[in-house]
């Protein structure tokens, strides 16, 4: 029944509503189940279904079930979503524990252990927030959080994150597509590469201190990749806003890269005429590319792409799985490389 319910709005993108608005036009037996479903969704969500419950729903119904209902109670502010429509945004994959996706983490501003986000990014201020979009824009933009949060009907994706090192995670984000922030700044006809600029405060983030990077951590897409409707401005995961060990208060989610082009704690958005090298190819060019598809025949020069290890499916000697191309996602993503070598344009 709920597939339907997000379609309408996907049209609406700047409704500058969160919640999805039914439209005139929207046959009213529609729209009386896009109501129900909230309302299960928010009543589920507050009941906190354990996440263990996702694949046991998945069995039983033929359509996904929102990640909304397996939100956690309570434990941060509520971001309702409903389900995407886009294509390829909700992959079926079972779900990575929120306790994985928080505690396992790179947040290297915070220290290079996985752990050392989960313990030190609480020091994070997330309010107030200022994000800058700004360079080859007709109408440069200084947004705040509240109307970040407002800009774009909140949606539910659910992505794989595959990280460089070889280990990857199935993650509930909640977001728009960044599509719908860009084109309000309205890019020229000269913004060819957009730029990802994140926090770099020593005050608040003790990493920042370390030369581990260059610091501000900096990344960057392609204007059609960056339009492109999966990749994602992500605000909340498990139907709650994120925490900052994730990169709250808002961060870049590209599902078909390696984890690095996703940039946390986003300040500063840029369109560019030419591309910008990334911190990361900065930092070690032989390892690090500036497109970095996810690519399972391309190896790191210190490992194997081939494969990846799911966190939190059984212990170090569980199988790895196979890498899939564009991590999976090339049915919607393969056409923005039509023509370029792969094994090149690393
Ligand atoms: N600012 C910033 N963004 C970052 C990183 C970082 O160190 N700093 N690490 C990247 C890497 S390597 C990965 S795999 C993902 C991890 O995201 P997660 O911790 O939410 O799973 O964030 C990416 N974004
Ligand atoms: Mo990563």
């Amino acid at each position: 029944m709920p597939l339907i319910l997000t379609s309408q709005h996907a049209a609406h993108p700047d409704s500058g509503q969160v919640h999805p608005v039914p439209s005139e036009i929207t046959p009213r037996a529609l729209y009386a189940t896009r109501r129900q479903w909230l309302r299960d969704a928010v009543l589920l969500g507050s009941g906190g279904l354990a996440a263990s419950s996702w694949s046991g729903a998945l069995a039983q119904t033929s359509a996904p079930v929102s990640a909304a209902t397996v939100t956690r109670p309570g434990k941060r502010a509520a971001l309702p979503a409903v389900r995407s429509s886009v294509p390829g945004a909700l992959a079926v994959d079972k779900l990575t524990s929120y306790e994985h996706i928080t505690t396992y983490n790179n947040f290297y501003e915070f220290g290079t252990d996985k752990s050392d986000p989960a313990e030190y990014a609480h020091t994070l201020r997330t309010r107030p927030w200022t994000l800058s979009i700004e360079g080859e824009v007709g109408r440069p933009l200084k947004l705040g959080l509240d109307d970040l949060l407002k800009l774009g009907a909140m949606e539910e994706r659910i992505y794989r994150l595959r990280c460089v090192e070889g280990w990857s995670m199935v993650i509930p984000w909640v977001g728009y597509s960044l599509s719908t922030l860009l084109q309000r700044a309205q890019p020229t006809s000269r913004a060819k590469f957009v730029e990802f600029i994140s926090l770099a405060d020593a005050q608040q983030m003790p990493g920042v201190r370390s030369s581990v990077l260059d610091w501000p951590y900096v990344e960057g897409l392609r204007i059609d990749e960056a339009m492109h409707p999966l990749t994602l401005m992500a605000f909340g995961l498990y139907g709650e806003v994120l925490p900052p060990q994730n990169g709250a208060p808002l961060r870049l989610v590209v599902p078909w890269k390696y984890g690095f082009k996703s940039a946390k704690s986003i300040v500063t958005i840029r369109l560019t005429e030419k591309p910008r090298p990334s911190s990361w190819m900065l930092a070690n060019p032989r390892e690090y590319g500036y497109y970095s598809n996810v690519n399972p025949t391309v190896d790191h020069p210190r490992w194997s792409q081939a494969t990846e290890r799911r966190i939190g499916e059984g212990g170090l000697f569980a199988p790895r799985k196979p890498t899939l191309m564009f991590n999976g996602y090339g049915a919607q993503v393969a056409q923005l490389y039509a023509g370029m070598d792969l094994r090149k344009f690393y």
